[in-house]
This record gives structure tokens, C-alpha cells and sequence, in this order.
């Protein structure tokens, strides 16, 4: 099967203040010198880049004190993810968007777009669940609470512009790959009943039955979004990230992922997240990304 010619439409959002590492705002750009848009067109895609949308550097906001907050730089946060919404608004309507970050909470944005006007599947591919709140976050890190946002639970600066009049349900959500949960985190995923397929899971029966799963649990919507945090990897594939955990996805199990949900068809938008070059070698980790976004948009072997 031929994969379907996308207009494949690039938005840089080069922004870290939700991290607690500095340095994943040069994400966007090590993603471009990785020549993602060259891998997407060998594939035949349509590829327009849109450059990256205005982030202001934190040193030049008031809130950089070194000041322990309970959601650091949230004002920040939402000005970002409005702006971020308004140029995803702008794309031609057959586009297909893909966010490049900078760190998770970029996906704040991408998201609430992804869901505003459809009903949209979202596979949360990370190592951790993103679903801290101000409330009970250990670091006060906004990258470690933006799935729980979209849900509905934080500040209300960032619910504001990040839930529409539906927003994402509960049922409407599967992550895979997690590893480590705060506390607060688990409290919620059980609160909400939602699926989480972890890295035990994927040892037990395998990516592909996993991948499976995940479809399948997604099986009422016709839209689907990827986030994928290059952070789900196994640090010695993809070193960085600015919160590595030990025992991630393989390279394997990381492509054959891509594959399954490629095959799938449904997938609209997506967004790559949370590479840090300066935590990287030779740019290795935004290379991988950089090959997983070509096999989730139609790459094969034969
Ligand atoms: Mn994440």
C-alpha cells in the first residue's frame, strides 16, 4: 500500500521554559539540521516549513528568579500556546500539522488545535504520564503537566487556552511507553480510568500486540494525534532529553510503533518533543526522531 501524499506543514515552537533543564528550545532547529523535511519528501510528501513561532528567550521574562513556584513560568506557558494555536488556525485546512518542540508543553497548543473542531485520538508516547498538576508536581515543571491540562485538571490560565468547549476526554486518550509515575499521577490515571500501556506491558506482549491495543482503544474516533516524546525512547538510543529514564523503547520497538499507526491511516497531526542538543551526542537523538516521524508518515522497508 502506498502511504497517502500529506501536506506536511513544520511549526517550530522553541520554547523550555516548562523544562527543568535549559537547552530543548534548540530542539526545532536540531530537528531541521537532522533534514526532516528532506526524509518527509523523499517520501513524496508536500513539505512547507512555517518556521518557528515567536518565544521569547526566558532570561528576558520577569519570571526567571530561580524562584520555587508550583507551575514555573505558566503566564509564559499560555501566551505560548495561544500563539501556538493561532498558527496552527492559520495552516491550509488539508494540512497536516507537525509541532516540533521545545519542551512538552508545547503540546498544549498542538493538542487543544488537534481536538478543537473534531472529535481526535491522542497516543502519548512518553516515559512519564505528563499528569502533574501545580497541586501536586514535586518540580514545578509545566513539561510534566501537560496531559492533565488537556484533560481538564491545573491552572486555569493554561485550561483557559488549552480546553475548547469539549476537550479531550479521558476515553479519547492512550499512553504507552510510561515508566515512571509521580504519585499525584497515578491518583489521576485511576480517577479517570485512563490507558496507560507501560513498558511492562510492552515486555510482557509485545509492541506489536501493544500497538494493537491502542489502536483498538481508540477504535470511536477518526482522528488520531501523535505526541511523541523523545524521552519514550531508551536514553542509550536517544540521549538528549532532558529527563532521561533507564529502560525505554528500543529502536526497533520505537519504528515498529510508527509503522503499526502509520498503517492505521488515521493519523492527522503530530508533534516531536523534548529533544535537547545540548544533552545530545553529534545530534544523534534528533536524527532518530527524526527517522520515527518518516516511518509514522509512510516509511518501509520493502
Ligand atoms: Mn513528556
Amino acid at each position: 500500500m502506498r502511504a497517502t501524499v500529506r501536506a506536511l506543514h513544520l511549526l517550530g515552537v522553541p520554547m523550555d521554559y516548562g523544562a527543568g533543564r535549559r537547552g530543548v528550545d534548540m530542539g526545532p532547529s536540531a530537528l531541521r539540521l537532522a533534514r526532516l523535511a528532506a526524509a518527509l519528501r523523499e517520501l513524496g510528501h508536500e513539505v512547507v516549513d512555517q518556521g518557528n513561532i515567536e518565544v521569547p528567550v526566558a532570561e528576558s521574562l520577569p519570571e526567571l528568579d530561580g524562584a520555587r513556584s508550583s507551575a514555573r513560568f505558566v503566564q509564559a506557558i499560555a501566551a505560548t500556546t495561544s500563539r501556538t494555536c493561532a498558527a496552527l488556525d492559520a495552516l491550509p485546512a488539508e494540512a497536516t500539522p507537525m509541532v516540533l518542540g521545545g519542551d512538552h508543553s508545547v503540546s498544549l497548543g498542538s493538542v487543544a488545535h488537534a481536538c478543537r473542531n473534531a472529535t481526535t485520538g491522542l497516543l502519548w508516547i512518553d516515559a512519564h504520564g505528563d499528569l502533574n498538576t501545580p497541586a501536586n508536581s514535586p518540580s514545578g515543571n509545566v513539561h510534566g503537566m501537560p496531559l492533565a491540562h488537556l484533560l481538564g485538571f491545573g491552572d486555569p490560565r493554561l485550561l483557559e487556552v488549552c480546553r475548547g468547549p469539549t476537550g479531550l476526554r479521558p476515553e479519547d486518550v492512550v499512553l504507552i511507553g510510561v515508566r515512571s509515575l509521580d504519585s499525584g499521577e497515578r491518583d489521576l490515571a485511576r480517577e479517570l480510568g485512563l490507558r496507560i500501556l507501560t513498558i511492562a506491558d510492552i515486555d510482557r506482549r509485545g509492541i506489536s500486540a501493544v500497538a494493537d491495543e491502542a489502536l483498538e482503544a481508540l477504535a470511536h474516533v477518526e482522528r488520531l494525534h501523535v505526541s511523541l516524546d523523545a524521552d519514550a525512547l531508551d536514553p542509550a538510543v536517544a540521549p538528549g532529553v532532558g529527563t532521561p529514564v533507564v529502560g525505554g523503547l528500543t529502536y526497533r520497538e520505537a519504528h515498529l510503533l510508527m509503522e503499526v499507526i502509520a498503517e492505521d491511516g488515521r493519523l492527522t497531526s503530530l508533534d516531536l518533543v523534548e529533544v535537547n542538543p545540548t544533552l545530545d551526542a553529534q545530534n544523534r537523538t534528533a536524527a532518530v526522531m527524526v527517522e520515527l516521524a518518516a516511518s509514522l508518515l509512510g516509511k518501509r522497508i520493502l
